[in-house]
C-alpha cells in the first residue's frame, strides 16, 4: 500500500491531498496535513475521488462512432479518421472552418491548458472560444485595461485583512474561485477570531453569508449601483496616499464621473438603504486591512464590466489595493508576463483585436466570446465552421441557450472531444479521447497560481506509467496539432515540441531584463535536456520566474525544488507588487475609459427604471461541478437537488409550496422545475442551479440519467451580453413564474 501526494485540482482551491493506493486503485483519499496552503483541508468532492476514478461509466479509450454508435476503437484509428475528415474540411473551407471549446477542467489539467491555444493556432483559426466568456473576462479585461496585464487579479490577502467584502462570491460552496484560498471558512473564522469581520454582499443568504460577520441582502446586479455609492463617499471621506492612487491616471475624470452616484441615488435600485452604504464606506476606509472581493455574481450580469472597474475603484479609493491584507496581486512562481521583462511598463492590453464573422463580436484575451460560438456554427457562409475541438468542457449544456448549441454542433461535420465522460456534448462527437487517470498524470495547477493568496505551487509528479491503451493529454494534444498541421498524427512530436521550445528560450534570451538576458540559448537547452519534455517546459517557467535561479545566475527554484517538495512549495506571503507589475504603455494605473463613461450613463437610466416581478440568478452546490460530478452516488445529497429555490412570500402569491411544479419562462423559452420554499432568497428572486438537464445522456451515464434535473440554460438567452466584453449573462436575467397545474 502506498501513500501518494497529489493536489485534488478539482476545482480551484487545489488542495493537497494524500492518496492511499493498493494494486493500482486508489482507496482513498485524505487531507495533506503538511501542505503549506490547504493545511489538512479536503471536501466531500476530494474525498470522492476514488469513486471518480472507479467509475465504470468513464471513458477509458478512444471512441469513434461507427452506424451511430460511439465505439471503443485503437488511438491510431481515431487519429486516421480525424485526419481523413478535418484535412477535407481544411481543403475544402480553409483554417476558419474549424475551432476549439476549452472548459473549466482545463483550468485543471497542466496539459490542456499549457497547449489549448497552440491547437488552434496550429489549426490556424481564430475561432478559440472557452469558458472565461461565460465567467471572468470582465475581471480579466479590466486587470488588462488597468493594470495592462490580463492576468493581474488581485485577491483578498485572506490571512492577515481585518475586514473582507465578499460580493457575488459563496466560497463556501464553490470552494472560491479566483482566488485559491482552500478552506476559506476556517480561513474566515480565523480571521473572525483576530476581530476582523467579513460582509457577504448577495441576494441569496448563502452557506458562507451564514458564516459572515454581516450579510447585506443586495438587488441582483445592483453592485454597480452600491459600489458607485460608496466609491462616491469614499472620494468625499477622502483617499488615503497610498502608491495605487498616486499611479491612477485622471482620478479628476472619474470623480466628476461619480459625482452624481450619491449614496441616495443609488439606494433604492441596489436595495441597500443609504445610511448603510454610508457606514460600510467608512468602516472600509478606516480598516486598514481590508479587501473587497468579488465572483461569479459580479462577472456575469447585466453590469459586469463596469461593476469590475467599481471594484478597482473602491479597492483604490480606500486604500486597499496593494496594501497587505488588502487586495494584492500574487506573484506566481512559474514566469508571467508582469513577471518578466523591464517593470512597471509594458505593451498595455487592447480588446477586438479582431471581430467575430456574424455580429461582428470582440476579441476578448485572444478569444473569440461564446456568445457567438452557435451563431458561427449555424450561419452559413465562408467562414462557417465546421469542425470543433472540444477540450475538456460541455458547451451544450453550460452554454447559454442549450438548444441551438445543440442544434449547431449537430450540424459539424467534424466533433472531436477530449473528455472523461460521455456528457451532453461528448455523447454527440464523432470522436471522444479519454484524459487519463489520475495515478497516470503528473499536474500542476498552472492557472490557479497567478490567483493564490500566498506565492505558492505543488506538483504532483506522475506515480505510475502509462498502460498501452492511454495516452497524456500532452501527446493527445500534440498529435492533433501535427494532423492539424498535415505532419500526420505519427510525426515525431517530440521533435516539434523541442523546436517551440527553442524558439522560446531564444526568445527569451533576448527580453532586457529577463533572467537569461543574454545567455547562449543552446546552453539553456542543453540544462532542460535531461527532463522529459513536459517538464522541460515547468522547469524553464520556473527558473525564469521571480524565484527562480535564473539557470545558475542566482540563487532559487527550479522544478527539482518542487520535486524534493511535493507537499507544495511556499514562497511566502503576497507582497505589495505595485508599481513594478503594471504592464500598461503609460506605466500607470489606466482607469479612464470612454466604455466606462458609457456604462456609467447606462447605470443613471437603469437606476429609474422599474424592477422586473422576478428575477433569476444561478447557485452552485457543494458536491456538483457545473455539468458533471452528478454520476457519483456518494455525491448525492438533499441540498444538491435541482429545484427553483423561492421567498416565501412568492410563494404565498403564487400558492406553491415546496415540491410544486413551477413553470420558469423567459421570452425565449420555459422549464418547468420542483419548487423549494426557502428564505434564504431575497423576494422576487428565484435561484437555479445550473449543469442539469441530463436526460438528453439518453441514459449513458447511469447515475446523472436517473436524477437528470433540468438545464436551467434552456431559458438563458444571448440577448444582452456584457457591452464591452461579450460575457455571457447568467445572473439578473427578468423571468415570469407560474405554478403549473397538474391534474
Ligand atoms: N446558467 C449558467 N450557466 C453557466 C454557469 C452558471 O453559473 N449559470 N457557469 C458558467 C461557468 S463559470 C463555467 S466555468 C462554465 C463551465 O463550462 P464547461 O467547462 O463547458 O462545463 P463543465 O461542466 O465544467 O465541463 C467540464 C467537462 O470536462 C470534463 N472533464 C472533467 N475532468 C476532466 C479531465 O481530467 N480531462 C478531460 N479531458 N475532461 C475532463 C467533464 O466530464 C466535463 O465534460 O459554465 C458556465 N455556464
Ligand atoms: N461545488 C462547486 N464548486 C464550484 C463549481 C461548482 O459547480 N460546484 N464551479 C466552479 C466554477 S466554474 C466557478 S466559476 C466558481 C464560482 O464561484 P463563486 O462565484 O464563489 O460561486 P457562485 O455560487 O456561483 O457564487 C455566485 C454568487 O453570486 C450571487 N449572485 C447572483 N447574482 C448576483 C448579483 O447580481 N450580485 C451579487 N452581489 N451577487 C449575486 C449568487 O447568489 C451566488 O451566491 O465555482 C467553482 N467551484
Ligand atoms: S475544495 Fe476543491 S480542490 Fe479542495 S478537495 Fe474540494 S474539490 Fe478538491
Ligand atoms: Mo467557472
Amino acid at each position: 500500500m502506498d501513500h501518494v501526494r497529489t493536489t485534488c485540482s478539482l476545482c480551484e482551491a487545489s488542495c493537497g491531498a494524500v492518496m492511499t493506493v493498493e494494486d493500482g486503485r486508489i482507496l482513498k483519499v485524505a487531507a495533506d496535513r503538511e501542505d503549506a496552503l490547504s493545511g489538512g483541508f479536503i471536501c466531500a468532492k476530494g474525498a470522492a475521488i476514488p469513486d471518480l476514478e472507479a467509475d465504470p461509466d468513464r471513458v477509458r479509450t478512444p471512441l469513434l462512432r461507427k452506424n451511430g454508435e460511439l465505439m471503443p476503437v485503437s488511438w491510431e484509428e481515431a487519429y486516421a479518421f480525424i485526419d481523413d475528415r478535418l484535412s477535407a474540411i481544411l481543403a475544402e473551407h480553409g483554417p476558419q472552418a474549424t475551432s476549439v471549446y476549452v472548459g473549466n477542467a482545463a483550468a485543471h489539467n497542466l496539459n490542456i491548458i499549457t497547449y489549448f491555444e497552440d491547437l488552434a493556432k496550429a489549426l490556424g483559426t481564430t475561432n478559440l472560444f472557452t469558458a472565461a466568456s461565460l465567467d471572468q473576462n470582465p475581471r480579466q479585461v479590466m486587470s488588462g485595461l488597468l493594470y495592462g496585464d490580463e492576468f493581474a487579479l488581485y485577491v483578498p490577502d485572506i490571512d492577515r485583512s481585518q475586514l473582507v467584502w465578499i460580493m457575488g462570491a459563496n466560497p463556501a460552496e464553490s470552494n472560491g474561485s479566483m482566488m485559491v484560498a482552500p478552506g476559506f471558512l476556517g480561513r474566515m473564522q480565523k480571521m473572525h477570531e483576530r476581530g476582523g469581520r467579513t460582509v457577504v454582499f448577495d441576494p441569496r443568504h448563502t452557506m458562507t453569508a451564514s458564516r459572515a460577520s454581516e450579510y447585506v441582502p443586495i438587488t441582483p446586479s445592483g453592485d454597480a449601483a452600491f459600489l458607485a455609492g460608496v466609491a462616491h463617499t469614499l472620494l468625499k471621506l477622502g483617499p488615503p496616499k497610498t502608491t495605487a492612487l498616486s499611479l491612477v491616471d485622471d482620478v479628476a475624470t472619474i470623480e466628476e464621473w461619480l459625482a452624481p452616484f450619491t449614496p441616495e441615488a443609488v439606494a433604492e435600485a441596489c436595495g441597500i438603504d443609504a445610511e448603510t452604504i454610508v457606514r460600510l464606506a467608512t468602516e472600509l476606509r478606516e480598516t486598514e486591512a481590508a479587501a473587497v472581493y468579488g465572483r461569479l455574481g459580479t462577472t456575469t450580469q447585466l453590469f459586469s464590466s463596469l461593476t469590475c472597474w467599481l471594484m478597482d475603484m473602491v479597492n483604490i479609493f480606500a486604500g486597499n489595493l496593494d496594501v497587505i491584507g488588502g487586495s494584492m496581486f500574487p506573484k506566481p512562481l512559474l514566469a508571467q508576463p508582469n513577471t518578466i521583462g523591464p517593470s512597471g511598463v509594458g505593451a498595455g492590453f487592447t480588446v477586438g483585436k479582431w471581430k467575430s464573422r456574424v455580429s461582428g463580436a470582440p476579441e476578448v484575451v485572444g478569444q473569440m466570446p461564446m456568445a457567438c460560438m452557435a451563431e458561427e456554427m449555424d450561419t452559413p457562409g465562408e467562414g462557417q465552421i465546421r469542425a470543433l475541438f472540444c477540450l475538456a468542457g460541455n458547451p451544450i449544456t453550460a452554454s447559454p441557450d442549450t438548444q441551438r448549441m445543440a442544434a449547431a454542433i449537430d450540424g459539424l461535420d467534424l466533433l472531436v472531444c477530449l473528455d472523461i465522460y460521455q456528457g451532453e456534448t461528448a455523447s454527440k462527437a464523432d470522436v471522444v479521447l479519454p484524459s487519463p487517470p489520475r495515478l497516470a498524470r503528473a499536474n500542476y495547477d498552472a492557472y490557479l497560481y497567478r490567483f493564490t493568496v500566498r506565492n505558492y505551487g505543488r506538483y504532483t509528479q506522475q506515480y505510475r506509467p502509462l498502460e498501452t491503451h492511454e495516452r497524456s493529454d500532452r501527446e493527445t494534444l500534440l498529435r492533433l496539432m501535427a494532423i492539424a498541421q498535415g505532419h500526420g498524427w505519427d510525426a515525431d512530436i517530440d521533435a516539434l515540441e523541442d523546436a517551440t521550445l527553442a524558439a522560446t528560450v531564444e526568445a527569451m534570451t533576448l527580453v532586457p531584463e529577463s533572467a537569461i538576458e543574454g545567455r547562449d540559448p543552446a546552453e539553456i537547452m542543453t540544462a532542460l535536456s535531461t527532463l522529459e519534455p513536459m517538464e522541460r517546459r515547468m522547469d524553464f517557467g520556473l527558473r525564469i520566474g521571480p524565484f527562480g535561479d535564473g539557470f545558475g545566475s542566482r540563487k532559487g527554484i527550479s522544478l527539482q525544488t518542487l520535486k524534493e517538495s511535493p507537499q507544495g512549495v511556499d514562497c511566502g506571503p503576497l507582497v505589495s507588487r505595485l508599481p513594478e507589475s503594471l504592464r500598461t504603455t503609460s506605466g500607470r494605473i489606466e482607469a479612464v475609459h470612454d466604455i466606462i463613461g458609457a456604462e456609467l450613463n447606462r447605470l443613471t437610466r437603469w437606476l429609474g427604471e422599474t424592477r422586473p416581478r422576478f428575477t433569476l440568478i444561478g447557485r452552485r452546490q457543494l458536491r456538483s461541478n457545473n455539468s458533471w460530478f452528478h454520476n457519483l452516488k456518494r455525491m448525492q445529497h438533499p441540498t444538491r437537488e435541482c429545484t427553483a429555490q423561492i421567498n416565501p412570500l412568492d410563494a404565498a402569491k403564487l400558492g406553491v409550496t415546496s415540491g410544486d411544479l413551477l413553470r420558469v419562462s423567459t421570452p425565449k423559452a420555459a422549464i418547468d422545475i420542483p419548487a423549494e420554499v426557502s428564505d434564504t432568497l431575497s423576494p422576487g428572486v428565484v435561484s437555479i442551479p445550473h449543469g442539469w438537464g441530463h436526460e438528453m445522456l439518453d441514459g449513458k451515464l447511469n447515475v446523472a440519467s436517473a436524477n437528470p434535473g433540468v438545464n436551467v440554460n434552456r431559458i438563458v438567452n444571448y440577448d444582452d451580453v456584457d457591452p464591452l466584453t461579450w460575457n455571457g449573462r447568467l445572473n439578473g436575467m427578468p423571468v415570469d413564474i407560474a405554478k403549473l397545474e397538474t391534474n
